[in-house]
C-alpha cells in the first residue's frame, strides 16, 4: 500500500513565492500530492507540532519562526513517500545538503531550511492528523 508522508513548505518559503518551485519538484519526483491547504500557526499550534524538540536550545526560536507567517502543508503520497520526499528535500543544515536538493537550493539557514517532512511513518500519521482530517484528505 502507497504510504503517505506529511510536507510543510514554510513560511521562508512563501514569504519568497518559492510554493509552486517546491510543489513543482515534489510532483516531478512522482510524489502525489493528497492534500494541500495554507496555514498561518499561532505559537501555541507551532510549539504543538514540534512537541518532540520542546527540550532542544532552538525550541523557542523555531516556533517563533513557523508561527511568523503563512506556510503550506500537505499529504504526499507514493510507494515510499517519507525517504523519497526526505531524500528531495536534503539534510537539516543547507551547508551539507546534496546538491539538487530542495534544500540546498533554497534553505537560508538551519533554521529557516524552506521545508519540512516527516522523518517516519509514525510520526508522518501524527502529523498528518494534527493538520488534516479524513476529508480533506483524496484517494
Ligand atoms: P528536520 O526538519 O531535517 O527533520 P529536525 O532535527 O527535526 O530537522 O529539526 C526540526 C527543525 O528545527 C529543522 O528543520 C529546523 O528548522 C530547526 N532546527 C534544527 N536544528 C536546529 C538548530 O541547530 N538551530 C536552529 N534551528 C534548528
Ligand atoms: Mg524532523
Amino acid at each position: 500500500m502507497a504510504q503517505q508522508t506529511l510536507a510543510i513548505i514554510k513560511p521562508d518559503a512563501i514569504e519568497r513565492n518559492l510554493m509552486g518551485e517546491i510543489l513543482k519538484r515534489i510532483e516531478a519526483t512522482g510524489l502525489r500530492v493528497r492534500a494541500l491547504k495554507m496555514v498561518h500557526m499561532d505559537k501555541e499550534q507551532a510549539k504543538g507540532f514540534y512537541a518532540v524538540h520542546s527540550d532542544k536550545p532552538f525550541f523557542d526560536s523555531l516556533t517563533d519562526y513557523m508561527s511568523s507567517g503563512p506556510a503550506a502543508v500537505a499529504v504526499l503520497e507514493a510507494e515510499n513517500a517519507v525517504d523519497a520526499y526526505r531524500s528531495l528535500m536534503g539534510a537539516t543544515k543547507p551547508e551539507e545538503a546534496e546538491v539538487g536538493t530542495i534544500r540546498k537550493e533554497f534553505a537560508l539557514d538551519i533554521e529557516k531550511n524552506s521545508v519540512h517532512g516527516s522523518d517516519s511513518p509514525e510520526n508522518a500519521e501524527r502529523e498528518i492528523n494534527y493538520f488534516f482530517n479524513q476529508l480533506e484528505i483524496v484517494n
